[in-house]
């Protein structure tokens, strides 16, 4: 008789739960972890299958609904049913990403338990919400499983951002033919910049050559750093302007200010790549060995 009072005890807990009155069930419900994707990282415009998974540690058959959500906004539902005992399961939907910020979430609408032989009976379950996930989704253009926001060379033609932005051409449209010739060009410019100085310096008299051109190395030497430091700040300085561009937050008065210091960048790398410095100094020799030569040559 004592036994099956106590029977009685026991079944009554267990069954208590699922006859409407009880407190939410807290060993069911998502499984830690939250929400998964079926390719990560992905990226703007990939379609991806968006996991959650469910745990069911009660005795009893559960089924249900989960809803998964964008930024508040529904990507469908996925009906479950886990079996009792300690089992899991998963469930999906499939998302086309979009660019820009995603909060994902899986909720659980709905849940029953199901017993043989019964219809389903109503529960409510403590954790009807799988952790969420915050995403920043890139576009990624040329496809290399680096976002833009990472990828120096958005389209892979070669070229990077910075130089493309610098000099016109579209850095998220493949130039390649262009790119050759305006590399071609720039590296040729650049030779003959390097080759004026030197010009330069070799029409000046022996004696000023020698230490002229001494100068002019360990001056270039000097600059090296500076003109990468000032590259790389400039480069730097693109990827902010892009963004503020992309952010519909940014206000007028931000992109302004980042323009300009982008324009200031790009003046002091004109200035250090084309040697202006060099060519002033260079002059400045000639002209004081011109200025003793006059002298010279007026005192005889
Ligand atoms: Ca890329
Ligand atoms: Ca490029
Ligand atoms: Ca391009």
């Amino acid at each position: 008789m004592k036994t099956v009072f106590f029977g009685l005890i026991v079944l009554s807990f267990f069954s208590s739960p699922l006859l409407g009155f009880a407190a939410p069930l807290s060993n069911a419900g998502f499984l830690q972890g939250g929400i998964w994707y079926s390719k990560d990282p992905f990226f703007a415009g990939d379609t991806v299958r968006v996991y959650a998974a469910l745990f069911n540690s009660g005795n009893e058959d559960i089924a249900g609904t989960v809803e998964f959500l964008d930024n508040k906004k529904s990507l469908g539902a996925a009906d479950f049913f886990v079996e009792r005992g300690g089992k899991f399961t998963q469930v999906w939907v499939d998302w086309k990403a979009t660019e820009g910020e995603h909060l994902v979430e899986a909720v659980i609408t709905k849940a029953s338990v199901i017993r043989v032989g019964g219809s389903p009976v109503a529960i409510e379950l403590q954790q009807t919400r799988a952790q969420e996930s915050l995403r920043q989704v890139q576009q990624d253009t040329d496809g290399d499983g680096v976002g833009n926001a990472n990828d120096s060379d958005d389209d892979n033609d070669g070229m990077s951002d910075v130089q493309e932005i610098k000099q016109g051409t579209n850095p998220l449209v493949p130039s390649v033919p262009v790119a050759q010739n305006q590399e071609e060009n720039v590296a040729s410019s650049e030779q003959q910049k390097t080759s004026i100085t030197d010009t330069i310096i070799a029409l000046l008299p022996d004696t000023v050559e020698k230490p002229a051109s001494e100068i002019h190395a360990a001056v270039k030497d000097l600059l090296a750093p500076v003109k990468e430091q000032v590259e790389r700040k400039q480069e730097e300085a693109v990827q902010q302007l892009r963004a503020l561009e992309e952010n519909p937050e940014a206000t007028q008065a931000e992109k302004t200010k980042a323009s300009v210091y982008l324009a200031s960048l790009s003046a002091a790398s004109f200035v250090l790549k084309t040697e202006i410095i060099l060519y002033v100094f260079v002059l400045f020799l000639g002209y004081v060995f011109l200025k003793a030569l006059v002298r010279r040559v007026f005192k005889r």
